[in-house]
């Protein structure tokens, strides 16, 4: 049974926040661009996805908004160690965007506006796992951050987490993103502390 003291003060800390191995908690959102911050227009901006056979299937703002969102509440851990517990988003399932596309590729490359890429198994993208989301606390998605609308897979280190994403492509074999072809960990699962090849 749990001890309760009375003479607690501040923030009750919640049982399911876990600190992955060689994390410490941040209460800060760190800015990590690999380059310039992009700024695009919703009215211009477009997600596409292209299977394997080249298929195309494109969004825009509107018909992205309009699929349904969700409001997850995650914890962030990049792969620089910090962690920030307890973020809240709002954005669309990966999973309702791929559920017409039908394809049998095992793998995506995820494409960013400026042109970051990173890699990940298609089906880390479903069962509510990630999401393309355009607000923070609140808020519309702030440009440094990734704004309009970056990926959010809070179960990989944070670099899976495309900022600026604009589309993916539907791949039978894996392909390295920017981080992964200089190194780090294809995968990135933090809990297995998956931060370079070979970990
Ligand atoms: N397009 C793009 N996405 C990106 C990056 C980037 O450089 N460009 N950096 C990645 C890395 S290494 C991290 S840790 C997170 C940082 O997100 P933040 O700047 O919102 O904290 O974004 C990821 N997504
Ligand atoms: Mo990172």
């Amino acid at each position: 049974m749990a001890i309760i003291s009375r003479g607690f003060r501040g923030r009750p800390r919640d049982e399911r926040h876990q600190l992955p191995p060689g994390q410490y908690e941040t209460t800060d959102f760190p800015v990590l661009s690999a380059g310039p911050t992009p700024r695009i227009d919703k009215d211009r901006w477009e997600f596409t996805i292209r299977t394997e056979t080249g298929t195309r299937h494109t969004w825009d703002w509107t018909r992205l908004t309009a699929l349904g969102s969700e409001r997850p509440t995650v914890d962030l851990h990049c792969v620089t160690k910090w962690s920030k517990f307890g973020t809240s988003w709002e954005g669309v399932p990966m999973d309702a965007l791929l559920e017409d596309v039908e394809t049998t590729a095992d793998f995506a490359l995820v494409e960013s506006y400026g042109g970051y890429t990173t890699n990940l198994p298609l089906e880390d993208l479903l069962d509510g796992r990630a999401w393309i989301v355009y607000r923070y606390e609140g808020e519309d998605l702030p440009p440094e951050h990734g704004g309009p609308a970056r990926l959010l897979v809070p179960h990989l280190y944070l670099w899976k987490s495309a900022k600026w994403v604009r589309g993916m492509q539907l791949l039978l074999e894996d392909e390295p993103g920017f981080w992964e072809s200089v190194g780090y960990h294809d995968y990135g699962d933090p809990w297995r502390e998956q931060r370079y090849q070979g970990d």
